[in-house]
């Protein structure tokens, strides 16, 4: 085969754990043995990762990711926890050609930096964001990144993403985790203990070249990390995991685990989706923002008895948010739709009605997603002020 067929097979080899997991059969099963060391017979040409197992007190943010079409409880996928309830993958994790992994409760889950492959709390997605670039009829697997929000805030903490497109450069010390196969095609391989392998970032961002894959890689949306003569790599089930740096001085996620050829062979390291490229549609999506606005001008209004004061609560971003509107002297007024989730780019009307007819000042207390908190003043009575 010539290097580039040979590439391009080997590509499109990388993204069977997607086809596997569209058809509903899991990329990497769940093994019963413990991480035992392999065998002189598994060894020799590619074994997996050649890490060792994690510090889990250092990796608070690493998640396993189970997305429900693929195949239960087993561990397909890593993702890093980025915000208290966003976590980031790969997309080829969640979209497939047959659709998207199914969120709510029992479906598609992470498991908080488990101790145990497989073990763990539950955290269910209540919404996941693929990247619209992304393609999962293409073997190029490019922009593979994908957005996952938990219906409730995960324990630990954060990782940001590198938003510092001038970093990492090459020869920086990264590391790559999962809970991935340790031989390269042995499914019974996969870790049973979080694998932390020793990488380097290969090639600087302005460099084009990554080991022998040529056009096929792509070095503003990608990144090169292995080491020169392989032996230490990202492998099946790893995808979506986390490749962390120093970048000026702080710990960062700069790379999520994609796809390569095989998995820690000499001069075919381990592709990752660039993070830096992706940053300002990250935080689009994970940041959040409303526009709350009222029916009255300025921060205080009168409304008699049996009268509404309107709030206009609109969403700004396109992905999902919700809201909270309540009152410090909740037995004078009543409130209709005091909370509730707005849809990307909608909005939702809140209702304060004065049921008094004492005179009072009572405060009116909105919180929206991602939004600092505004607080509206209501006179209950025409001759008070607030
Ligand atoms: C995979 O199929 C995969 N050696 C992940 C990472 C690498 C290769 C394959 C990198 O999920």
């Amino acid at each position: 085969m010539t290097s580039s067929a040979r590439t391009s097979a080997l590509l499109a080899a990388s993204c069977v754990g997607a086809l596997a997991f569209a058809a509903g059969v899991p990329a990497a099963s769940a093994s019963a043995s413990p991480n035992a060391a392999p065998t002189a017979d598994d060894r020799p040409s590619v074994r997996v990762i050649g890490g060792t197992d994690a510090n889990l007190s250092t990796t608070p943010w690493f998640l396993q990711f189970a997305p429900k079409n693929g195949g239960g409880g087993a561990s397909l996928c890593g993702a890093t926890k980025i915000k208290k309830r966003w976590a980031v993958t790969a997309a080829h994790c969640v979209s497939t050609p047959s659709g998207i992994a199914k969120v709510g409760a029992g479906k598609s889950f992470v498991l908080a930096n488990p101790s145990t492959r497989n073990e763990g709390t539950r955290y269910y997605l209540d919404y996941i964001v693929v990247n619209p670039k992304y393609n999962p009829n293409s073997a190029a697997n490019l922009n593979d990144i994908a957005l996952l929000r938990m219906s409730k805030k995960l324990p630990g903490g954060t990782l940001k993403p590198n938003a510092d497109k001038s970093q990492t450069v090459a020869g920086t010390p990264s590391a790559v985790y999962g809970f991935g196969e340790r031989i390269a095609d042995k499914p019974s391989s996969v870790a049973t203990v979080l694998q932390e392998g020793q990488v380097q970032d290969l090639i600087g961002p302005n460099d084009p070249a990554c080991g022998s894959y040529g056009k096929n890689y792509h070095p503003s949306t990608q990144l090169c990390a292995g080491l020169p003569a392989g032996g230490i790599d990202a492998c099946q089930g790893d995808s979506g995991g986390p490749l962390v740096a120093t970048v000026g001085g702080k710990l960062r996620l700069t790379g999520i685990v994609s796809s390569g050829y095989g998995c820690a062979l000499a001069d075919y390291p381990g592709i990752y989706t660039r993070v830096s490229t992706y940053a300002k549609w990250m935080s689009k999506y994970t940041t959040g923002k409303f526009n709350i606005t009222s029916n009255c001008k300025g921060s205080s209004c009168k409304v008699k008895r049996g009268n509404q004061r309107k709030i206009k609560l609109k969403n700004l971003t396109p992905n999902k948010g919700s809201y909270k509107v309540w009152a410090n002297k909740k037995k004078l007024v009543s409130i209709h739709n005091a909370k509730g989730v707005v849809w990307g780019n909608e909005a939702a009307k809140a209702k304060v009605k004065v049921t008094t007819k004492k005179k009072k000042c009572v405060k009116v207390k909105v919180k929206a997603s991602g939004t600092p908190k505004k607080v509206f003043k209501i006179s209950t009575n025409s001759n008070n002020r607030c």
